[in-house]
């Protein structure tokens, strides 16, 4: 009989991708149908994202799927980045268009926040990791600046949400996305509608929330029309994509330890509870909610967005660098020459990286970088150096240490990275999948057709489907020396926790 496809439309804040998944029973296939870039619109009213080209390409990609696969496709499921989202009226109409969130209207609202709720109450409330473009510090911002589609809004939907509705006419509010926007309480399963109230965040905006899982519904008459897919089901699954990647990640362990590595690192356990404490403030770990209600306790590391603006600055200048170009170039520098905080609130905004990773190694007193290879092995054994630091404080919360890191998404194609992780981490890393973002996605849509059972299952259908690279630590000696380096060229620096 013919294979059953499902259809994931992931979108990243940098690009976004529709790719197929076909199930043999056994082992799902991946065919990338569509890829395209995710260029935001800067405008008089700041940085925008452009949701209706993102939507023009799904739909080209949905069309694709329906000349190749027509009746096998049983349904699609999107996931999105995180916090960002889009306010509608009454009607239904979008109310302008929806910001990115490295916008900067959001600047000193975490203070305002603050001013307005102690920070250990938010905390407390909502167990997310403080950054500064969280839902909540957005919607402070239209409060703030009283914004009149906030005064109007009947419906707030996050990115992934506003594209289901797009393609449905059905509205929802999905847990996963949700959870990202520092207003959802984990210990609840709600709303904090406390919060909510004392912000001055219009109530009636934070609806019943829905479940990865579920039906959302079938594509409207007019999507089916110009798609050319008949009877395929959109399915609620989790919306937000480092949830998506977390259920995909092909781990048997009681309380997996994954690295989702894109333009963040997100680097922690899944856990059945929230972690809640003193402690896990003091130590900037969010608590965002996964498929089956699991929690990612997880930091957010400034990831391959220093590898990314890198090339962006050298192309800019007339030399474009393939990625495996420069890993090569980090390979023959000198190991260990000089290091910087990814974290520092130096590198969060686009722009001149190589030139800021310069001035942080000279404010530093450390050699400062000078080659391509130079620069790129500092971000290099930075990245996996602050891996290791954020490590070590994740082990005090389990007592059953994994002994494997799980490497998932673009990152994980980066081998001397890879091992670098292991090295600085002293414990074996497991590369891959690159799509887990995708395969979580369609194992919560193979949840809801019944092709497996539960994401155990599915993680090792994803085992099964995947040629998993492992790296074990090498060098350790050396590795242990650089790590108490690292922490003492850092700690003189202010770093956004
Ligand atoms: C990763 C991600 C992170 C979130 C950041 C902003 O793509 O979704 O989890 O913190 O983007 O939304």
């Amino acid at each position: 009989s013919q294979n059953k496809v499902y259809l994931a439309v992931d979108l990243g804040a940098g690009s976004g991708r529709v790719l197929a998944g076909e199930f043999d029973g056994k082992h799902i296939e991946l065919h990338e149908l569509n890829r395209f870039e995710n260029i935001g619109l800067e405008l008089p009213s700041g940085s925008h994202c452009n949701v209706p080209a993102l939507y023009q390409n799904i739909l080209d990609g949905l069309r694709i799927a329906a000349d190749r696969y027509g009746d096998a496709v049983i349904s699609l499921g999107i996931d999105t980045w995180g916090v960002d989202y889009g306010l509608l009226d009454k009607d239904g109409r979008l109310l302008g268009i929806p910001y990115f969130y490295r916008d900067s209207r959001t600047q000193s609202m975490m203070e305002k926040a603050e001013q307005i709720v102690p920070k250990e109450k938010i905390y407390e409330a909502t167990g997310i990791q403080f950054m500064f473009f969280n839902s909540l510090y957005q919607l402070l911002s239209e409060v703030e600046g009283r914004n009149s589609g906030l005064q109007v809004a009947e419906d707030l939907l996050f990115i992934p949400d506003l594209l289901g509705y797009w393609l449905t006419g059905k509205k929802v509010q999905e847990r996963s996305i949700a959870s990202t926007s520092q207003l959802y309480n984990p210990r609840k399963n709600d709303w904090d509608y406390e919060l909510i109230e004392k912000f001055g965040l219009p109530k009636h905006l934070f609806k019943k929330l829905s479940d990865p899982g579920h039906v959302l519904g079938g594509l409207s008459e007019k999507v089916a029309r110009r798609t050319g897919l008949n009877g395929t089901k959109v399915i609620t699954v989790a919306g937000h994509d480092t949830a998506s990647a977390v259920a995909a990640v092909p781990s048997q362990s009681a309380t997996p330890a994954y690295l989702s590595s894109g333009t963040w690192s997100l680097l922690g356990l899944e856990l059945p509870e929230p972690v809640i404490n003193e402690q896990s403030l003091a130590d900037g770990f969010t608590n965002e909610i996964g498929v089956g209600n699991t929690i990612r306790f997880l930091k957010n590391i400034c990831g391959l967005w220093l590898i990314q603006q890198s090339r962006r600055y050298w192309r800019a200048a007339g030399e474009d660098i393939a990625y495996s170009k420069m890993a090569a170039f980090a390979a023959e520098a000198e190991p260990f020459r000089s290091f910087i905080d990814p974290d520092s609130p130096l590198f969060v905004e686009e722009g001149h990286m190589p030139e800021k990773i310069q001035q942080y190694c000279k404010k530093t007193g450390q050699a400062v970088p000078e080659t391509k290879g130079q620069i790129i092995r500092c971000i290099y054994e930075s990245l996996a150096l602050r891996y290791a630091e954020v490590w070590q404080k994740l082990l005090e919360y389990t007592e059953t240490p994994p002994k494997t890191l799980h490497i998932v998404g673009g990152g994980c194609q980066d081998k001397l990275l890879n091992q670098f992780t292991a090295n600085a981490l002293g414990m074996q890393v497991a590369a891959c999948p690159v799509e887990a973002t995708s395969l979580g996605n369609i194992l919560v849509q193979m949840m809801n057709d019944g092709a497996i059972k539960d994401l155990q299952e599915g993680r090792e259908i994803v085992l099964n489907s995947s040629l998993v690279e492992r790296y074990e630590p090498e060098a350790q000696e050396a590795w242990a020396a650089q790590r108490d380096r690292f922490a003492d060229v850092i700690s003189g620096t202010a770093r956004s926790e």
